[in-house]
């Protein structure tokens, strides 16, 4: 064979490893795809606790208790709580009416409860006889019926599985009252119970959206067996953040913020929250404490412009009834959502921020601004934003341009009188260009110290802003000298400065290089070991001169590529030396 001929093969060969390797990442971003167009989703809790509604033998659950703790909250035998469940006959269910409320609403995905905490299947599973149609009168697959109606409707069917949390079963989590936690068998209940009924909720209801584990796992060994087998049975389902995540290194493919959770913004990967409509996630008779569809709408829309998903909680009655207030609210905030569902759907974070009148998302070229209130004098103040500003109009009156005003980098959109919406008014912002903010540096009053985290860096390569359940926010995901943290700084106050770096790191970490640069200075040092992911500790990294008032970037990165993420990243602060007799104690 010629040269030539050799080398076109080798280059066909190439290209043909190139497209392989492209086909694979496109495949590994696309199933994300669904998860960061649709935004809204609906959560259903319901169970055998939803006959107890709040009430076991005169005691109650108060409002905004969650009323699927109830066996758990009363220590009810398993034996009492099994006969009770016997009684759990739904004969108004109609799965129709769910999938159709959630698409009035705007909503495009569900997650049901598949099996809760009291170990009870909403489905007929053959692993255990404790589900819906062996062991009550109903006899009928909740699960497969919804993952039906879903279909039809249009709406993306997900489930929600307890993995490990099991008060019914002696090698669960949670039954101290029936059973000695010195006998438990964790890994016999993995093995015989939560893993298998997971094998059958991937086998048996056609392809899921993705699978909402709860309240984590003892081990990252464990979250694997779960994750392996979800990427086994169904490589396109997505994994929730809670499948190993208390405390460990982060796992699934998305991350949950805490119940009911709202980060204050700024996060680089895919979130949601769960929340609920009253203060409960299971049917209470006791609470009625229903949010607003205005309460509802502004939450969605707060969620959306910091990047998130809204996973909002029913909780059905045990005759199958959703009840009547979820269903008007619902309807309610669906209205909305006919009307301005073009400002959610497939939009992206403000890159700006929140407003005092409310906030925003934005999509292509177009900024939405979403305003909770009018202002008192009919303008809408824009600040912090980047771009050049084409035109303005109400998303509901599109042919009908706004004026412009623009006053010390501001822009002003005058709003007419007509056509508010008490919940959000959307107008809509043509700019040039994708939406950017202004770099807005962080300032520094008389003798201040600088402290520089998450919340106002700028994130480069893999580095990435990130929080767990906890709320507790970090950078992670870096290991290579591209992945940088960087902030700007305007130096009012220069003189020399104490630094120092707070951070968490694992074993596994200890020994990587990283440096710190504050524009022409540049400190190296080693990662240390704080014990666990999530312990903080803070290291004097030492004196450094902010020479010049003015600009100033500050810079950290690991100096070599590895393997293993640098650090979990809290802040440096930047401490006058002046002030620095109090430098105090290093926790
Ligand atoms: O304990 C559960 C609770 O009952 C409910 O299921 C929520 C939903 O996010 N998750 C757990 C607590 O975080």
């Amino acid at each position: 064979m010629g040269h030539r001929k050799v080398m076109r093969i080798l280059g066909l060969i190439v290209l043909l490893v190139c497209a392989a390797l492209a086909g694979g990442i496109a495949a590994a971003q696309d199933k994300m795809e669904w998860f960061r167009h649709d935004k809204f989703g609906m959560f259903v809790h319901w169970g055998p606790y939803s006959l107890l509604a709040g009430e076991w033998k005169g005691q109650r659950t108060p409002a905004g208790d969650e009323a699927e703790w109830i066996m758990q909250r009363f220590n009810i035998p398993v034996n009492d709580y099994r006969q009770m469940a016997h009684g759990l006959n739904p004969v108004k269910f109609d799965a129709n009416r769910f999938a159709k409320l959630a698409k009035v609403a705007g909503m495009k995905y569900l997650v049901v409860t598949a099996k809760h905490h009291d170990g009870f299947a909403m489905y007929h599973s053959k692993v255990s006889g404790y589900n819906i149609v062996d062991w009550t009168p109903f006899k009928r697959d909740i699960v497969k019926e919804l993952a039906e109606a879903c279909r039809k409707e249009g709406i993306r069917f997900c489930v929600y599985y307890s993995h490990r949390e099991d008060w019914d079963d002696p090698g669960g989590y949670g039954n101290h009252w029936d059973y000695d936690p010195a006998k438990k068998d964790f890994e016999k209940y993995l093995r015989e119970k939560s893993m298998p009924q997971l094998r059958e909720l991937l086998t048996n209801y056609g392809p899921l959206g993705l699978i909402w584990f709860d309240r984590g796992i003892d081990t990252t060994e464990q979250a694997k067996r779960f994750i392996d087998l979800v990427h086994e049975l169904q490589p396109q389902c997505l994994i929730n953040g809670r499948i190993g995540n208390y405390g460990h290194e982060l796992l699934g493919d998305y991350q949950n913020m805490n119940d009911n959770g709202m980060p204050t913004g700024g996060l680089d990967e895919y979130w949601e929250t769960p929340q609920t409509l009253n203060g409960t996630w299971g049917y209470s008779k006791f609470d009625q404490e229903w949010k607003t569809p205005a309460n509802v709408i502004q939450r969605l829309v707060e969620i959306v412009s910091k990047g998130g998903n809204y996973l909002l909680n029913i909780g059905p009655m045990a005759d199958g009834t959703i009840p009547a207030p979820s269903v008007a609210v619902l309807g309610q905030v669906g209205e909305w959502m006919q009307k301005n569902g073009e400002s959610i759907y497939g939009t992206s974070a403000c890159p700006v921020g929140q407003f005092p009148w409310g906030r925003c998302t934005v999509k292509g070229e177009r900024v939405f601004l979403h305003a909770f209130q009018r202002p008192a004098d009919g303008v809408l103040r824009v600040s912090g934003l980047r771009n050049e500003v084409r035109a303005a109009y109400m998303l509901q009156a599109q042919d009908r341009k706004l004026e412009l005003l623009k006053q010390d980098g501001v822009t002003g959109v005058r709003l007419p009188a007509q056509g508010w919406d008490s919940a959000a008014t959307v107008v809509v912002l043509e700019v040039k260009g994708k939406p950017e903010a202004e770099p807005k540096p962080i300032t520094q009053g008389s003798d201040s110290p600088f402290h520089l985290d998450y919340a106002g860096c700028e994130t480069a390569g893999r580095a990435m802003k990130r929080f767990n359940r906890d709320g507790k926010f970090h950078i992670g995901r870096w290991t290579n000298p591209e992945d940088q943290v960087s902030w700007r700084l305007l130096v009012s106050q220069p003189g020399r400065y104490r630094l120092r770096v707070r951070y968490a790191a694992r074993a596994e970490s200890a020994g990587r290089k990283y440096a710190v640069e504050l524009g022409e200075q540049r400190l190296e040092n080693t990662v240390e070991a704080t014990g666990d992911w999530y312990q903080y500790k803070s290291f004097e990294l030492g004196i450094v001169t902010l020479a010049n008032k003015g600009p100033l970037k500050v810079l950290i990165r690991p100096t070599e590529a590895g393997k293993q993420n640098l650090m979990y990243f809290e802040s440096l602060t930047l401490e006058p030396e002046t002030v620095s007799g109090r430098l105090g104690r290093l926790d």
